[in-house]
């Protein structure tokens, strides 16, 4: 079953993936393994794929869309697996200006969300001043910057710059993230951190509570 949906959504099937999703959650398949054995696997090869030129950009898409349909069904649920919800902080997060990519993304608000944090989700393509504004209104614990480009990795570091430059930035911690992101990259923008997926930001964020 765990073959079939991941199949489906490396094919861009997306009302399939969906069937095929909810037939394996009625079967009693957890939500997360479906996630984590099914739907990113199939993604990621999508991706592998595209990149190895074998793909072209409509498949790319039809992949990426079929994954967000899966996931529609799977979060909620997912959500519903850690138990009764209560804010522990405040987490700010969004994919940086330039920079569509939201699966990963949405994938980790919902894991905070899941595990206590009160998650303000700015989306896709945030500019720097937006993070910015939210930042001073809301007054999160947390700031979590997504980039899934080598070329949008550079706005991750502009709203670092920004925050230090309104006085903000020793007030938050900032948490980086996505696929071309690394612990390198984290440490030379002055992050506080870069978290490798939605269970290390989690986990990351809990420990500069405690
Ligand atoms: Co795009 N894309 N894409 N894409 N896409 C990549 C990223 C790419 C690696 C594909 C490839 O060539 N192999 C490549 C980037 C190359 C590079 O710069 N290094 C690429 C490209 C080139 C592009 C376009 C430029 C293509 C074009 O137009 N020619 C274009 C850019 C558009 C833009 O953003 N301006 C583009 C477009 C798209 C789609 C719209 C078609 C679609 C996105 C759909 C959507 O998100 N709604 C798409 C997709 C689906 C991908 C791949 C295949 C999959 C991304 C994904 O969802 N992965 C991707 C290849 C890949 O990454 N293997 C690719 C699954 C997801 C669970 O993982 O996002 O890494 P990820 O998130 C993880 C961690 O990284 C981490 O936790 C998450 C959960 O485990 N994490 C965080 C992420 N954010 C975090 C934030 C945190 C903490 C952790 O803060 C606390």
């Amino acid at each position: 079953m765990l073959e079939e949906i991941r199949k489906a959504i490396l094919e861009g099937e997306e009302e399939l993936a969906e069937a095929l999703v909810n037939k394996a959650l009625e079967e009693g398949i957890p939500a997360l393994e479906i996630l984590n054995k099914a739907c990113i696997p199939g993604v990621e090869k999508a991706g592998a794929l595209f990149e190895q030129g074998d793909y072209f950009l409509p498949e790319l898409i039809a992949a990426g869309q079929a994954t967000k349909a899966a996931m529609n069904l799977l979060m909620p649920r997912v959500k519903g697996q850690e138990g009764e919800w209560k804010s522990i902080a405040a987490f700010v997060i969004g994919t940086v200006e330039g920079d569509v990519h939201d699966i990963g993304k949405t994938i980790v608000a919902s894991m905070l969300s899941a595990s206590g944090f009160d998650v303000i989700d700015l989306g896709i393509d945030v500019p720097t001043d937006k993070f910015l504004e939210v930042i001073k209104d809301r007054k999160p614990e947390f700031v979590g910057l997504s980039a899934l480009l080598t070329s949008t990795m550079p706005k991750q570091k502009a709203v670092i710059e920004a925050l230090k430059a309104a006085g903000l930035r020793d007030k938050l911690k900032v948490i980086v993230g996505g696929a071309p992101v690394t612990e390198g990259w984290a440490q030379k923008i002055g992050a506080d951190g870069y978290a490798a997926d939605a269970v290390a930001a989690v986990k990351m964020a809990k420990s500069f509570i405690s």
